[in-house]
């Protein structure tokens, strides 16, 4: 066991039984031109969390930790796409619609694509969701129970959106979850501060946040 200084206390996780889930580091979130912006964002915000994300990302690399990303994309006929969501929020670039970077949030366009500083890499594992949450409609949750991991660990956009969605997902399937805090960023820095404090609040009631230098402390005392 590897023991994190967290909040609300300390997080033990056994790295062979935890899982990095990075959710949706995608163009079309992070990029001009994609569907964050379309919805009237500044995109910029969330680049800032992409070295610290990196790092993260090569800490379980570095040892032999599994890996999975996320990409909130639909299919080309936008079959797995609901009206709502298609319509909702009058975004300037329907999902569906061609923008600067294809088709918005369509698999197989460019800017559904995860950014390339933080590619996946041959072995890591690609889950494309057409929710918010990474368990509805996917294989996550069968994926998981076959690799037996017990431990999550999340980074990735949005903190109040995608990511806080995932991780209550993961906690009421049994999921140990910890959030990296400066590994995950909104559009709305309110809406971060907000729902880190949600997620650890009531002695975790979704689960546990940490810096990532405290998970990075961690694992190096743990050698
Ligand atoms: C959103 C996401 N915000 N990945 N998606 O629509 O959080």
């Amino acid at each position: 066991m590897i023991t994190v200084a967290a909040e609300p206390f300390p997080y033990p996780f056994p790295p062979e039984r935890t899982a990095l889930v990075v959710i949706d580091m995608q163009r079309d979130f992070i990029e001009p031109g994609g569907f964050g912006e379309t919805l009237g964002n500044n995109v910029a915000l969330l680049d800032a969390i992409v070295p610290t994300t990196a790092r993260l990302i090569g800490l379980f690399r570095e040892h032999g930790w599994t890996v999975i990303h996320t990409r909130e994309s639909h299919s080309a006929d936008l079959a797995d796409c609901p009206p709502a969501k298609r319509l909702r929020g009058a975004p300037s670039l329907k999902i569906g619609d061609v923008g600067p970077m294809g088709r918005i949030l369509v698999r197989g366009e460019p800017g559904n694509d995860i950014i390339p500083a933080l590619a996946p890499i041959a072995g890591e594992i690609i889950i494309d969701k057409p929710g918010k949450g990474a368990f509805y409609a996917t294989a996550l949750g069968d994926i998981l129970r076959l690799k037996g991991i017990t431990h999550l660990i999340f980074a990735g956009v949005t903190t109040e959106v995608c990511v806080q969605t995932t991780m209550r997902e993961a906690n009421d399937r049994g999921y140990e979850c910890l959030l990296v805090e400066d590994a995950t960023e909104s559009y709305f820095p309110e809406f971060k501060a907000a729902a880190i404090a949600m997620i650890r609040a009531q002695g975790g009631i979704v689960g546990w946040t940490a810096p990532f230098a405290a998970l990075e402390a961690a694992v190096r005392e743990a050698k």
